[in-house]
């Protein structure tokens, strides 16, 4: 895939033209139903790709045809729909595996998203292993979802939470980093991609460099999938945690992928229907993996809708739509910079995907509003990310958040609208 983890593609050195072109652009749109409406009487602008991805048809037609068709609960029917569902649903799992490079498919668990995932590991690897005076490793741009789980785990064992600091632009301070690894962390848990800040952090780097210090890794991918093709064992990982919505799939679906060793040590979290191999009053055994991690009924029309996404991201030229988004990142920096009253909030050497910043002393939330109103929707607060708020002392930013299927068209409105916006604030 055209962008590895240590991002050598980055927007600030490429041209604003665009690598798809207006006709490829413009197929490509098409596939999305969403994008074609207006809101407040104008032509929608999606610039809210961060919070979630819209879908391509094929992922609503897959949805859809699971409903009208194979609609049934999977792994227990006698029937022909059950075996329909439990079809589509396991051959979801090999084509994420796939994706991913990842060993094997039992190695995907499914669950709810990002953060489900990583209150798994949490939970289950968390207590099993950790004890008092254990050290877990964060960065200070971690999103919530990786930065409680880990609170409510050292509130559980007394282990202790430390913090990789990051710097003014947005980067790790990988010196620090370097210091923080010889008290031989239990475990390093750091995001791919910055959801507020937009860094692109090294994760085969920081990944090498915690397991010769003896720690397991996880890493946050939320935010990374939307935009490349993540090769887990590239980058080597113990545990890497992501959500369907982010990745053009839908909402309440996501997995977890775990190495067979760690996921086959670890106990079960969830206890009921599945993930057992026999039950008595006496004693109860377990699963294998991967249903060992999946009690219940699963959200099998979710799986369906991801497995839809994954095949249509397999067909897709994702080379030329990472240069796309270089692009497209680019030629908003160097508008941003261009306009005077904003402050951009991030400026990594590596990003991908994020404009975050304040326009004058105006609140976030005005910014987003007044944008909303000229079609364009941003996301604006904290971004579930306050300690790197609190870091820069702001309350927040406005983000525009970009997917392949944006344009530079789009771009070029978002400036005239911030242009109508201060005048108006
Ligand atoms: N960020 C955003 O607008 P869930 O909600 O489980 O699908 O994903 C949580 C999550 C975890 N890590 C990162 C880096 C994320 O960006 C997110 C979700 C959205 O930025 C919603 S808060």
């Amino acid at each position: 895939m055209a962008r590895v983890d240590t991002s050598t593609s980055m927007g600030t050195n490429l041209s604003a033209s665009a690598p798809l072109d207006e006709s490829e652009l413009n197929a490509l749109r098409e596939q999305f139903p969403t994008l074609q409406q207006s809101v407040h009487g104008k032509p929608l602008i999606y610039f809210d790709n961060a919070a979630t991805t819209q879908k391509p048809r094929a992922v609503i037609d897959a949805l859809q045809q699971y409903y009208c068709n194979d609609n049934s609960n999977v792994h227990r029917g006698a029937h022909l729909l059950a075996d329909r569902a439990t079809q589509g649903f396991e051959e979801a799992r090999i084509a994420l595996a796939k994706y991913l490079n990842a060993e094997a498919a039992e190695q995907i668990i499914w669950t709810r998203g990002t953060t489900e995932s990583i209150n798994l590991v949490a939970q289950t690897w968390g207590r099993s292993q950790l004890s008092k005076g254990d050290e877990i490793l964060v960065s200070a741009m971690e999103h919530h979802a990786n930065i409680v789980p880990w609170q409510l785990l050292c509130e559980a064992t007394g282990a202790l939470l430390k913090v990789i600091p990051v710097s003014g632009d947005g980067e790790l301070d990988l010196e620090v980093y370097a210091n923080l690894l010889t008290r031989r962390p239990k475990l390093v848990a750091i995001t791919h991609v910055s959801n507020a800040l937009g860094t692109i952090n090294p994760v085969k780097q920081l990944t090498e460099q915690a397991h010769a210090a003896g720690a397991t890794v996880l890493i946050d991918g939320a935010q990374a999938m939307p935009h490349w093709q993540v090769d887990v064992q590239d980058i080597g990982c113990d545990f890497y945690a992501f959500s369907g919505h982010k990745m053009f799939g839908p909402t309440g679906i996501g997995a977890l992928y775990g190495k067979r060793r760690l996921l086959e040590a670890m106990p079960p979290w969830h206890g009921g229907g599945e993930m057992i191999a026999r039950v008595s009053f006496e004693k109860t055994t377990y699963n294998e993996l991967p249903y060992k991690f999946e009690a219940g009924t699963p959200h099998i029309a979710g799986v369906i809708g991801l497995g839809a996404a994954v095949q249509w991201l397999n067909a897709q030229n994702r080379e030329a739509f990472c240069r796309h988004e270089d692009s497209l990142l680019a030629y908003a920096h160097a508008q941003a910079d261009d306009f005077k009253g904003i402050t951009r909030i991030g400026r990594a050497r590596h990003k991908a995907g994020v404009l975050s910043f304040l326009l004058n002393q105006s609140h976030p939330q005005d910014v987003g509003t007044l944008l909303d109103q000229q079609g364009i929707a941003v996301r604006t607060g904290h971004h579930c990310a306050m300690p790197i708020m609190d870091q820069y002392r702001i309350p927040g930013t406005v983000r525009a958040s970009f997917a392949f299927y944006n344009t530079h068209q789009e771009v070029d409105a978002l400036f005239r609208a911030l242009h109508k916006v201060v005048s108006f604030l």
